[in-house]
């Protein structure tokens, strides 16, 4: 296995109420076996701001506990990882990036698209966007029209206390019934659901994450008292936590980011559990390269992905991707037909933006 660091600089700087991203560092594993190779992303930020879990973190964890516990124990196929390392607690996201790397090499091998493997039924997914705290009203609706321009379908905005009714209704006055929703990335409480349902007039799609990440209780109670959808995204780090979730009455829409659950074989439990209980999901995206936005879109062509996800195209990030760039076609993705996550890094690119790389043996797998 490679763990390599690339560090690719973003277009803008991208706000939110968990600080100020000005560029991508990430963390590629890379599983190297006879019969093919894998890539798998690690979502990890390089600060603790979203969820514990950073990337300095993620990668300690998975060169010291992660790959020496596949190294020393039987196991034949990624569908197995997840319970060969169930004895590390948390590290959802490590975890995420080596069964992604795997499972990428063992679809390679047999030729199968991740999209098939996970149970996909469309060929293309919706491409909504997702707009920061701006500087100002006026720039909010600038970025938000130049998006809808370039026919992305549905907006989601940045919201924290001092940032949430004016540029919802600045963007609703300018844009009239555009697909709109919020994400508040956990920064409200409960004493603030007079404002929270202030916002009911506006018809959002949605409100992600308004409450901490361990208060399911909470959210059951603020989706008693207002009428926009309670969506959860930190919440939900299990298909068993997703399925608390709705008991509870915690959320009527689920946000699934392979990363905060540990994989994209998780992930398709969340989906299928949501399902099940006629809860709307939809794609999230955690800033991803070409090669954890291929997965993404993969994933998000499974049958309960109603809603449209955070899958931009490469150019609303990236200059220059790591990948061959996805491209708005129509307002949506299409999904990689090849083996795989069916993209490969572009050589040299990979060069460019690589930091670091450090091989590690899995001998005895
Ligand atoms: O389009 O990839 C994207 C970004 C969507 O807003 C987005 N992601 O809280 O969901 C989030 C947020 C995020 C980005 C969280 C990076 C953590 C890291």
């Amino acid at each position: 296995m490679e763990l390599r660091r690339v560090r690719l600089p973003l277009v803008d700087p991208f706000a939110s109420s968990l600080g100020v991203e000005t560029e991508r560092l990430a963390l590629l594993v890379r599983a190297v076996t006879p019969a093919a190779e894998g890539w798998g992303e690690c979502v990890a930020a390089t600060e603790p701001l979203y969820s514990s879990e950073h990337l300095e973190g993620a990668e300690d964890v998975i060169r010291r506990f992660l790959l020496p516990m596949l190294a020393s124990r039987p196991w034949s196929s990624a569908g197995e990882l997840a319970s060969v390392l169930a004895p590390v607690k948390g590290h959802r996201m490590a975890k995420a990036a080596v069964e992604t790397a795997v499972l990428d090499a063992e679809l390679r091998a047999s030729g199968m698209s991740l999209a098939a493997h996970l149970g996909a039924v469309r060929r293309r997914v919706a491409s909504g966007v997702a707009v920061g705290i701006a500087s100002s009203l006026d720039a909010l609706v600038d970025q938000v029209a130049a998006h809808l321009d370039a026919g992305y379908l549905r907006v989601k905005l940045k919201i924290r206390p001092g940032w949430d009714l004016e540029p919802v209704r600045a963007v609703r006055e300018r844009f009239g019934d555009v697909a709109l929703q919020v994400d508040a990335n956990s920064s409200y409480t409960l004493a603030d659901t007079r404002m929270l349902a202030a916002l009911d007039p506006f018809d959002l799609l949605l409100v992600e994450q308004p409450l901490a990440e361990d208060d399911l209780r909470g959210h059951a109670e603020l989706a008693r008292r207002i009428r926009t959808p309670v969506c959860l995204d930190e919440s939900v780090t299990s298909a068993r936590v997703a399925a608390t979730a709705i008991a509870l009455g915690a959320c009527s829409v689920v946000n699934v980011k392979a990363g905060r659950v540990g994989g994209y074989l998780e992930a398709r439990r969340v989906h299928d559990v949501c399902v099940a209980n006629g809860v709307p999901v939809w794609c999230g995206g955690m800033l991803e390269t070409g090669i954890g936005r291929a997965a993404n879109v993969a994933l998000a062509a499974l049958p309960g992905f109603t809603l449209p996800g955070d899958l931009s195209a490469s150019e609303r990030y990236f200059p220059t991707d790591l990948t061959p760039p996805f491209v708005l076609d129509d307002g949506h993705l299409r999904v990689p037909e090849g083996a795989g996550i069916g993209v490969d890094p572009l050589a040299e690119v990979l060069r460019e933006v690589t930091v670091s790389s450090e091989w590690v043996p899995l001998r005895g797998a």
